[in-house]
């Protein structure tokens, strides 16, 4: 007996009695998809109810600019949620903050802290690039049958090439870069620390995914939990860790000259306004540019590497880039970013394909407002579906196939996309987005600089389907890596 509704005048999914519209979103598609295919039957801007909250999902571009950018104020807020609070030590970082001075200090701070290693100043770079070539030269050297899961027939039964899972050396890779930012760390394979880190953070991705029914219901964290259960003992772990590098940056803190963002956030805790910045607040802001750092880059990588064995085309190009512009006797820098048009489509077409944040994360109205003309009463959530927006039709011609083209002009230059917003926009927009891109630009540049990739003979395409989670991630697959000469 459930009942289509209208919702200011949205179309609305039918709804129950608090299950809302449960029964109508019972889906094999994760959520973005099923998203997407929702608007063919009540058009691209709707409402739904998740248990008892009242939800908007906005599938278009318009609609998400008014929502970021026109309005971005009055939907900036987030919506409480079981794992999140369970995660941040109810909302102390920035994130799953609801709006207010300190999430706005948190920012600020965070941002001062990264641009201290930013455009301006070369230490990222030097980071990066120390980083990329730990990541080349392990790669490179693992052999064949360390790690072979093809039939390890490589180049004649001469083993020159190797034929690996790429995964675990970019995820120690961009850990380093993002740790030596964080609390000035840096880890040797077969650390245990690392392999702790590398562990929780498994476990808080699996058990954080967002949508989960226990952020639906928040009820049903009273019942046992298996889920829970797990995501507190691997934030325990987490935290522990962390609350170690806190207490040694106090120690050793040298005030005027911050060696990194713990520093920076202990600095600059006071100075925000009324109220400091507790010690939560430092440790939970810390934690998250971290978890973030990690998860976000190295997923970004490895769709670009699984994109590019589909289309070693568009890896020859990005390679005749790269010798042009950068040949073989140095690194790529910073400097030479804008020099290399192709390689920022690529990395554009891959964060527009597979956006690691599908639907962003949920944004609340503060305010009674309105999207569309519809009016939005305050405390609805908003889900901006950012995929469906990346595979519109009416913005983009073949949406579904990958054409880095599509970010060129006639001559080869980069033309400014509407309708492309992979770090969102607006006030709650990614903090990490212009360190994302030098990282994304450093690792990839020197990776495709130093290796050839190729699919393993005998072995088969990745998968492109990807895993949602919290974030959108590619399938395990495996790769030959050739070193260039
Ligand atoms: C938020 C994308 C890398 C830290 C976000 C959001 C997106 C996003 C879509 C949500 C925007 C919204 O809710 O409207 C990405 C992508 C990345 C990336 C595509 C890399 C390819 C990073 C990095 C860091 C970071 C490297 C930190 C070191 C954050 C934080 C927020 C955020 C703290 C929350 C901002 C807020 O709610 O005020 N990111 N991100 N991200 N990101 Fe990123
Ligand atoms: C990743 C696992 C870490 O252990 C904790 C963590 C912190 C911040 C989260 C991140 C995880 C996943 C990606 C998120 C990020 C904040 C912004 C980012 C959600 C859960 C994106 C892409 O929105």
């Amino acid at each position: 007996s459930s009942s289509s509704s209208s919702c200011g005048g949205l179309p609305c999914l039918p709804r129950l009695p608090l299950l809302g519209s449960l029964l109508s979103l019972r889906s094999h598609l994760p959520p973005h998809l099923l998203f997407t295919r929702l608007t063919d039957t009540y058009g691209r801007l709707y409402a739904l109810y998740l248990g008892t909250h009242l939800t908007v999902v906005v599938n278009d571009y318009a609609h998400a600019r008014e929502v970021l950018l026109a309005k971005g104020r009055e939907f900036a807020g987030r919506p409480y949620m079981v794992t999140t609070e369970l995660l941040t030590r109810g909302g102390k970082d920035i994130a799953f903050a609801d709006y207010g001075p300190l999430w706005r200090n948190q920012r600020r701070l965070v941002h001062s802290a990264f641009s201290l290693f930013g455009e301006g100043s070369s230490k990222l770079q030097t980071i990066v690039l120390e980083a990329a070539d730990c990541l080349v030269a392990e790669l490179l050297s693992l052999r064949a049958q360390d790690e072979c899961v093809g039939n390890g027939v490589c180049d004649e039964g001469v083993c020159k090439c190797v034929c690996v899972d790429p995964a675990p050396a970019i995820l120690r890779a961009v850990t380093n870069v993002v740790c030596r930012l964080v609390f000035s760390g840096n880890y040797r394979a077969g650390d245990p620390e690392f392999k702790e880190v590398m562990d929780y953070n498994d476990g808080i991705v699996q058990t954080i995914a967002r949508g989960d029914l226990v952020d639906i219901y928040p009820l049903l964290r009273i019942l046992p939990n298996k889920v829970l259960k797990k995501l507190k003992a691997c934030v325990k772990v987490r935290d522990c860790l962390l609350t170690r590098k806190l207490e040694e940056h106090k120690e050793s803190l040298t005030p005027g000259d911050p060696r990194d963002l713990l520093d920076a956030l202990l600095e600059g805790r006071s100075s925000g306004g009324d109220i400091d910045l507790s010690d939560d607040h430092v440790l939970m802001t810390a934690a998250e540019a971290f978890g973030a750092g990690v998860e976000t880059t190295s997923t970004t990588i490895l769709w670009a590497i699984a994109f590019l064995l589909h289309h070693p085309e568009v890896q020859e190009r990005v390679q005749a880039e790269l010798d042009e512009c950068v040949g073989a006797e140095r690194a790529p820098l910073l400097s030479d970013r804008t020099r290399m048009p192709v390689l920022d489509s690529v990395m554009c077409e891959v964060m527009r394909i597979r956006p690691v944040s599908p639907v962003l994360i949920p944004h609340v109205a503060m305010q009674d407002t309105s999207i569309g003309g519809h009016p939005v009463a305050k405390g609805t959530r908003v889900l901006v579906n950012m995929w469906a927006i990346h595979h519109d039709p009416q913005q983009w011609d073949q949406p579904d196939s990958f054409r880095p083209d599509r970010f060129l002009d006639d001559s080869g230059q980069r033309v400014t996309t509407p309708s492309f917003l992979p770090f969102g926009a607006g006030p709650r927009v990614c903090v990490g987005e212009s360190l994302a891109r030098m990282e994304l630009f450093l690792f990839l540049s020197r990776l495709l600089q130093r290796c050839h990739l190729t699919v393993p003979r005998g072995g088969s395409l990745p998968d492109l389907q990807g895993h949602y989670g919290v974030v959108l991630q590619p399938p395990k697959y495996t790769v030959t890596i050739k070193a260039r000469t």
